[in-house]
């Protein structure tokens, strides 16, 4: 819920704000049109202002991350034609289509490191192979295996599609996926719901509604779930401000959301890139952060913002700290989907270089579960890997 915050008005030089200003002091409920006049707005660090304020009276000085490790157990999609932007599926007969085989997937999570991981991200493709028993098989399978990890699997998109190849409904497919392991669901495949530019970028996807009701039916069910919202393609600040209005509604109603983590798009190696002739450029750093800082401002009713270091960068994730985040997306082992994208990001980082981004924005680092429950801080006595400070003479 809003909070009601103390603001240095100083800080604020776009008198267009002033208005949004009063609104985050007295903790009220921004708009639709709030949060137009955000991105909007040439005023970066009265952004950053309000919405560090905001996530600093939610947070204090706190950052959390957790020690995961990513499972993509198929690339092979359905959609692969479809959803322009998307560089890493392949036709079942296409060169680099796989599948892994149960062994395959166990082999991957041992490679995982054994004393930090305690969350798998799995997501794939829509195969038409891989049904709910070969999830319920896998999930067991890792679960007997690695039983102290926590599973964070399916997408909506995945989810609706098992659903459908099996011929069963939602709550029934949730219900046998949860009793095989599954404990929560990652955010993937909202992309942005307005239809208008879903039909562009993503045309034979599940409509924001029916995204929505997957959401729905897993918090009904007691599976928390992330949420996302993939900008910096064709949509507008206004399909923006609906997709996120769409997610606030749904955390209204069932208090199941975890954490909202906006995703910057990659154009390389997509045919959405090729179209808009952006290959080779990203997304801009004010973006990533006015990204980051609406959904701390707009989402009132989330806990958690999450800021993808693979997506923008470790750089911009530490700043992003400033700007509304209290959560970096942790020790990620063998991503792939944004590496095919055009990510230049490495692929993992370390346990050191997580806690040095933090601390060197001033912040206190805790190491989180998946229900973001701090397991460890490492605060003042625990600082043996900050570069040497040159303390005057
Ligand atoms: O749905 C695909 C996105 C998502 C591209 O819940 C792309 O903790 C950028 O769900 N450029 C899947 N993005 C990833 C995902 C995720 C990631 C991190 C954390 C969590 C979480 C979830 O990746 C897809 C799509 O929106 N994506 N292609 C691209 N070219
Ligand atoms: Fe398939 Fe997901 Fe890629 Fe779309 S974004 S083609 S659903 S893997």
């Amino acid at each position: 819920m809003p909070v009601p915050v103390q603001l240095d008005r100083h800080l604020i030089s776009d008198p267009s704000l002033f208005p949004l200003a009063d609104k985050v002091e007295r903790g009220e409920r921004l708009s639709m049109q709030d949060g137009v006049s955000l991105f909007t707005s040439g005023d970066i660090l009265g952004i950053g202002h309000m919405a560090g304020a905001v996530n600093s009276a939610k947070h204090g000085d706190r950052v959390t991350f957790a020690a995961n490790h990513h499972i993509n157990p198929t690339n092979i999609c359905t959609l692969r034609k479809t959803c322009v932007f998307c560089s890493y599926a392949r036709l079942p007969k296409e060169a680099g289509a796989y599948r892994y085989t149960m062994e395959q997937v166990y082999a991957e999570a041992a490679t995982a490191n054994t004393t930090l991981t305690r969350e798998f991200h799995i997501v794939g493709g829509l195969d038409m192979k891989a049904g709910l028993a070969y999830y319920t098989e896998m999930f067991r399978g890792l679960k007997e295996r690695f039983p102290h990890v926590h599973i964070k699997a399916l997408t909506a998109v995945e989810i609706a599609h098992i659903a459908r190849i099996d011929k069963l409904s939602l709550r029934d497919t949730l219900i046998a996926l949860r009793d095989a392991g599954l404990d929560t669901m990652p955010g993937g495949g909202a992309e942005v719901f307005s239809p208008g530019v879903r039909a562009t970028i993503a045309d034979k996807k599940l409509s924001g509604e029916e995204y929505i009701n997957v959401h729905r039916e897993a918090h009904a069910l007691g599976i928390r779930s992330n949420c996302t919202m993939l900008y910096g393609h064709v949509e507008t600040y206004e399909d923006r401000m609906a997709h996120l209005s769409m997610l606030r509604d749904l955390q209204d109603e069932t208090g199941g959301y975890l954490a909202y983590i906006p995703l910057a798009y990659h154009p390389d190696n997509n045919e959405l890139g090729e179209t808009l002739h952006r290959t080779g450029t990203a997304t801009t750093g004010v973006d990533d952060l006015k990204n980051l800082a609406v959904g701390r401002l707009f989402l009132d009713n989330f806990e958690h913002i999450k800021s993808h270091w693979i997506m923008v960068t470790p750089f911009t994730s530490q700043i992003s700290l400033a700007f509304g985040v209290n959560d970096l997306e942790g020790t990620v082992v063998r991503e792939k989907i944004y590496h095919e994208a055009g990510a230049h990001t490495s692929q993992s980082m370390t346990l050191d270089a997580i806690l040095r981004l933090i601390r060197g924005a001033k912040k206190i680092p805790a190491e989180r579960d998946s229900f973001y429950r701090v397991l460890r801080t490492f605060d003042e006595h625990d600082k043996h890997d900050e570069p040497s400070v040159v303390a005057a003479a």
